[in-house]
């Protein structure tokens, strides 16, 4: 009897035992479905994950969570059949390798962007979401335009965008001034097209990343945060030199660039003061994604620093209301629809030095 007893006991253990194991190996079956299942997802795409870099903007001090949360729901996620593109182009590379053949003809270029007419290009798979005119200042530097033109025509129709090339050419020998070559480029531009959008673009500055989205966002937009020539570092806190973004709006809140800086320095610095006049605030898009190469050249004649420099950027507050695009008067000599960027030629021989 006491022999019974023990062997139903033993029986009786070993089966909660075999009922605990089947427990747990059907745990262990539903558990390793599931983190099989998981790791078979489609993982985001790197160009994706870039993108996102890219369009994560970052502001000097405060924080920016608000407006990138509110960006991003107002941009759609998908291209629906003529509708918006979408956020994301699917035709972004990336980073690219730079050439610069010596050979390089207007010709060639030309060819390679059939579908540039009269310098402007618009998607015809969906409709852009901004419309932008790139601003050039220019006098004297064809080769770096022409292979700036060789790049930036293929870089912005593969991000989707409406776009047009404006060069604005100073005519005669008198003092650069790059500061209202950009105004005047910029009320050129809108007699012809309602612009959302203006990229206020050195000659000789080549994006080298096309995440590097030439679109206007709520804040005025610094798009070089490293060049080449600088290892790739911001040259100083509050550089807003090179490429800049700001809509019609802003640049039209700030009354433009000053008319009166003549040679080299100081026209930046004076726009950034003039939009933190404003209360807005400069953004970046990532270190990553915003980098350029600089062709090299030495100082042009006709560009000699501005010594006055210092003196002007203390005047800006005072300044501000009465200097800049209101004030902007210039002879216009010419504007020519060129196959790959419309040229506007001005003298500002006639303009009296104001400073
Ligand atoms: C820096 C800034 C530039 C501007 C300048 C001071 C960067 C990357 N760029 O450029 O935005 O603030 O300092 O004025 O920090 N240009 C001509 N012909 C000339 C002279 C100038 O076309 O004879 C145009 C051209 O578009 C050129 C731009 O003006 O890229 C700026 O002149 P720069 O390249 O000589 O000056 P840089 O490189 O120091
Ligand atoms: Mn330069």
């Amino acid at each position: 009897m006491a022999l019974n007893l023990y062997v139903f006991h033993i029986f009786y253990k070993f089966k909660v035992l075999l009922l605990i194991m089947l427990c747990l190996m059907v745990l262990w079956a539903t558990f390793s479905y599931f983190v099989d299942s998981g790791q078979s997802m489609p993982r985001p795409k790197n160009t994706v994950e870039d993108f996102r870099k890219a369009t994560s903007l970052q502001e000097e001090g405060n924080s920016w969570k608000d407006e990138k949360t509110k960006l991003t729901a107002a941009v759609p996620a998908t291209t629906s059949p003529q509708g918006h593109c979408p956020a994301l182009s699917p035709y972004l590379r990336g980073a690219s390798k730079l050439t610069f053949k010596p050979s390089l003809t207007l010709e060639e270029v030309q060819k390679e962007n059939p579908q540039v007419a009269r310098g402007r290009y618009h998607p015809t798979e969906c409709s852009a979401l901004q419309r932008v005119a790139i601003l050039i200042p220019h006098r004297n530097r064809e080769r770096h335009l022409l292979y700036l033109l060789e790049h930036l025509h293929p870089f912005l129709q593969r991000q989707q965008l409406d776009y047009g090339i404006y060069v604005i050419h100073q005519a005669g020998n008198t003092k650069f001034n790059r500061a209202k070559l950009l105004n005047v480029g910029y009320l050129e531009a809108l007699k012809e097209e309602n612009w959302d959008c203006f990229i206020f673009h050195d000659v000789d500055l080549v994006p080298e990343n096309d995440f590097n989205i030439y679109m206007c966002d709520r804040q005025p937009k610094h798009l070089v945060v490293g060049r080449n020539s600088t290892g790739y570092r911001l040259r100083y806190q509050g550089y807003f030199g090179g490429v800049t973004a700001l809509t019609r709006e802003q640049f039209s809140k700030v009354n433009g660039f000053s008319n009166n800086y003549w040679g080299w320095g100081g026209e930046d610095d004076d726009l950034r003061i003039r939009v933190e006049m404003q209360k807005m605030r400069v953004v970046r898009p990532s270190a990553d994604v915003a980098r350029y190469t600089m062709i090299f050249h030495n100082r042009d004649h006709g560009n000699e620093e501005n010594r006055e420099r210092m003196k002007l950027l203390r005047q800006v507050s005072k300044m501000w209301k009465t200097d800049g695009l209101n004030s902007c008067s210039y002879k216009l000599l010419s504007v020519e629809h060129n196959p790959l960027y419309i040229n506007i030629t001005v003298d500002f021989s006639i303009q009296p030095k104001i400073s």
